[in-house]
């Protein structure tokens, strides 16, 4: 017998056995993932984080078997903002024109650098974004709707795309899969515009009548009307592409099952964005009055089913042991976010935020402290970790976990903190940068806010920002609610965090 065996042989000979066990599993383990991420969910909208109004029962069993993050963060306390963070590992705010995007709007991730999923993508993965997209597609604002739309979610690294380009309450309401309308007709063409009417679809402005929930006073969402329902921004055409908004979620979920089911046999990474419970809240028939908090609660039922749903598959799938989903949200949540849908009028006591100061807009914890939860393969189970995490980092971490390396100076703000993921410890950042109008730095649970000139209160979305004219200190160990303003007394941890946040913005 040769002295050296080659690993086919060894097999074949069912000598197996005999390899040193980790070697094996290095080569056989590439677990699939899922990031699950949901749309203006507060850190106290789940049961498992404290919810008493709500039951959430299949994210806390995905909580259970996995490791429940109370300190993990979205980059920013909107969306596409925070969404260009995770996909390209690079704070929002180095990079102008990252805010909120109208639906129209060109591609603001660039196709040159590295992204999430061409992380995977060079480990071999097959890739998909399924649901909410919100960063923008095409070269202009200009574009024809009825062609294929490029560059896109198919440019930056996912193989597949099944999308709706902005958010639910911005036109165009339509899907595309891989840059194309789906169900577009060449003979109703859709027209787009965000500064003028195009074509005679009624407005929610206009006609109030045909409304089958009103635009809350003063905040816009009364411009073209979809399926009874007032957006932001005009659209004509398009008639048989338009969503009909009870089923868009079903619709996300299938496109979701069909990838993974196609995709079972080698390893892949699923980017799936529900649209829950962002507005306009209009969940389908068999949610709708289940949560008793109003279509907000009811959209949050809906998104728990449908991670349920997944759940589900891959155990069906016999999936589950070599998958790891991640879920977690956006930005922080909001009740009133443009309409009149029971959100204010039956919160019946439901903490959104849970302890956390403020929401979706603000600097406050509430604006990006929010649920996170990993399970899956090599995850600590029924584990809570207080590991100080940005969804920024899924990017250095995702690299980590599938053995790419990164060129240095590439998604240069994303940490690898594949152990703090895992579960495996809970040492995570040693400090991050918060950003909504203003940025914030922690560090050691202390919190710093730069002074800033915003507006500190939004009457309409009734949110309080964190925007104050002076520095505000907050010990977070102690003051989660950050109720005490302590930067008279601490003037040399103002000094250090200032300092370090300049450093940051240099950087
Ligand atoms: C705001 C919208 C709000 C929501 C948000 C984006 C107004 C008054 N409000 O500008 O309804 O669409 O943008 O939400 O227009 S996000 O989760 O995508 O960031
Ligand atoms: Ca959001």
């Amino acid at each position: 017998m040769k002295k050296t065996l080659s690993l086919s042989i060894l097999l074949s000979a069912g000598l197996v056995i005999m390899l040193p066990k980790a070697s094996l599993s290095q080569k056989i383990s590439k677990p699939n993932v899922i990031y699950i991420y949901a749309d203006d969910l507060g850190f106290g909208d789940l049961s498992s984080y404290g919810a008493q109004q709500i039951e959430t029962p299949n994210l806390d069993k995905l909580a259970k078997s996995g490791t429940r993050f109370t300190n993990a963060h979205s980059s920013s306390a909107t969306c596409t903002p925070s969404r260009f963070a995770l996909m390209t590992g690079t704070y929002p705010w180095r990079q102008d024109g990252t805010g909120v995007l109208p639906g129209d709007a060109k591609l603001i991730v660039p196709t040159d650098k590295i992204t999430l999923p061409k992380v995977f993508k060079n480990a071999g993965y097959t890739t998909a974004i399924v649901g909410k997209w919100h960063m923008g597609l095409g070269n202009q604002v200009k574009k024809d709707w009825n062609a294929a739309i490029k560059p896109g979610p198919n440019d930056v690294g996912f193989d597949y795309s099944f999308i709706f380009p902005a958010t639910a309450d911005r036109v165009p309401t339509v899907f595309l899969e891989n840059g194309q309308v789906m169900a577009a007709e060449a003979s109703d063409p859709i027209l787009v515009d965000y500064d003028k009417k195009v074509g005679n679809d009624p407005t929610g402005k206009e006609h109030p009548e045909l409304l089958k929930m009103q635009s809350s006073p003063g905040q816009g969402h009364n411009q073209t009307i979809v399926n009874g329902i007032g957006r932001i921004g005009y659209m004509s055409g398009g008639k048989r592409a338009r969503w009909v908004d009870e089923e868009v979620s079903t619709t996300f979920l299938h496109k979701a099952q069909d990838f993974i089911s196609q995709h079972q046999d080698k390893p892949f990474f699923l980017y799936f964005c529900l649209t829950e419970p962002h507005v306009p809240r209009m969940p389908a028939t068999q949610f709708k009055g289940k949560s008793k908090l109003g279509y907000r609660g009811d959209a949050i039922l809906q998104l728990d089913w449908t991670v349920g749903q997944i759940q589900q598959q891959l155990q069906l799938l016999g999936l589950d042991k070599n998958t790891i989903v991640i879920f977690s949200s956006d930005n922080g949540p909001v009740l009133d976010d443009g309409y009149v849908d029971g959100a204010v009028a039956q919160q019946n006591g439901h903490q959104a935020a849970g302890p956390l100061r403020g929401g979706k807009y603000s600097i406050f914890e509430g604006g990006t402290r929010v649920p996170f939860i990993v399970s899956g393969q090599g995850v600590a189970q029924g584990k809570v970790s207080d590991a100080l995490i940005s969804q920024i980092d899924l990017l250095a971490t995702s690299a980590q976990l599938v053995g790419v390396n990164l060129r240095p100076g590439e998604a240069k703000d994303s940490e690898p903190l594949l152990k703090a993921l895992t579960g495996q410890e809970n040492k995570g950042r040693a400090s991050m940068v918060q950003h909504a109008y203003t940025l914030a730095i922690v560090k050691d649970n202390w919190k710093y806010i730069a002074p800033s000139k915003g507006t500190p209160y939004m009457k309409l979305t009734d949110t309080e920002t964190g925007n104050l004219p002076e520095d505000q200190l907050y010990d977070l160990k102690n003051d989660i609610g950050e109720k005490n303003n302590v930067a008279d007394r601490y003037p040399e941890k103002v000094a250090e965090l200032k300092q370090l946040l300049e450093a940051e913005r240099k950087k």
